[in-house]
């Protein structure tokens, strides 16, 4: 157990997380730190929409920590290298998923990769009804963070500054403890520095809907406006959360 203290209110403890990042076979563990992956949890299947129960009921969260130096300088804006930094590490979670499906195989299971972004259909426009496979949903449940308040997955070692895959598979793994609650505490900074105004300041708790906390159709449109400059990309949220930051490296006080 990790106790978390309020980033807004550094004396101020608000909750405690489970980390699972460190159990599960050494096999797992060894292709996994190898192949450069930051973190990773099992979750076993919850009651609730889950890709491929119930015959893979493990899901095995995959978190890929960003270059925070890359991530700093999206505080005032998506830049050049950050989109590079983007489709580098798709690029290579979509390779680590798939080897590691195959690596599930070899033990004798069954495994599906679920890709990082985007979707399977090339048809989907509404993501809404899209019924693509959340990647925070096995990140929560499988104990390595919560969400904040711009609808972000958040791990109190990396914050925001992740991307994030899945394997689902029917090899029995140590499942983790799933994070039902925010640990947000009083901080807000996403929901202020959000140039769509798109966050709705709520604190998250498991089973919110992403409306509740997100105007994601804000969120998307902020991103189709730098489709011109940089690309369809905005991250701000993601630059300004202290969470993950040690002490020397936050981009700006706490306040
Ligand atoms: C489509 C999409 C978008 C679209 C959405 C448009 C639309 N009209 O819906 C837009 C363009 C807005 C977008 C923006 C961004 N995205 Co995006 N996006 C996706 C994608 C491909 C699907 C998301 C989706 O529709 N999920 C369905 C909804 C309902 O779920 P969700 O909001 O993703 O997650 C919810 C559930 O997990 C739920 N939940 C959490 N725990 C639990 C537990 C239980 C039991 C249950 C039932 C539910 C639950 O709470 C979450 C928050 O609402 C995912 C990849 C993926 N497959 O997950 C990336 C993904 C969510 N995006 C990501 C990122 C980084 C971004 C941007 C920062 C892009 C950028 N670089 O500028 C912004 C940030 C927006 C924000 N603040 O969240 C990352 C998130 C990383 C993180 N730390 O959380 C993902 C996971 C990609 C990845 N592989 O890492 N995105
Ligand atoms: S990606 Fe940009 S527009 Fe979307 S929630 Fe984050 S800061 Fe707001
Ligand atoms: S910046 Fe947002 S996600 Fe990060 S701790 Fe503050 S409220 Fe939570």
């Amino acid at each position: 157990m990790i106790e978390l203290t309020d980033r807004a209110d550094p004396g101020r403890a608000i909750c405690t997380e489970v980390s699972t990042a460190t159990i599960a076979t050494d096999r797992l563990a060894v292709f996994l730190t190898d192949a450069g992956i930051a973190m990773w949890g099992v979750a076993a299947a919850p009651p609730t929409p889950w890709a491929y129960a119930p015959a893979l009921p493990f899901a095995i969260s995959l978190v890929w920590g960003l270059d925070p130096a890359i991530i700093a300088e999206v505080e005032r804006g998506p830049t050049a290298a950050y989109v590079a930094e983007y489709d580098r590490v798709n690029r290579s979670l979509l390779e680590i998923s798939r080897k590691l499906a195959t690596v599930l195989r070899a033990m004798g299971g069954r495994a599906e990769p679920i890709q990082p972004t985007g979707s399977p259909d090339p048809t989907v426009t509404d993501w809404v009804d899209a019924h693509v496979f959340a990647h925070k949903t096995a990140a929560t449940e499988a104990g390595l963070g919560w969400i904040g308040k711009t609808a972000l997955f958040v791990s109190s070692t990396l914050g925001p500054r992740v991307r994030l895959a899945t394997v689902f598979t029917d090899v029995e793994l140590p499942a983790g403890t799933p994070v039902t609650e925010s640990c947000c505490g009083s901080c807000r900074r996403c929901v202020e520095a959000c140039p769509a105004g798109a966050g709705r300041d709520v604190t998250w708790s498991v089973g919110m809907r992403r409306d509740e906390l997100l105007d994601f159709y804000a969120c998307e449109r902020q991103n189709v406006s730098n489709i011109g400059t940089v690309g369809d990309i905005c991250g701000i949220c993601v630059a300004v959360c202290p969470q993950g930051l040690g002490p020397g490296t936050q981009s700006r006080p706490a306040t």
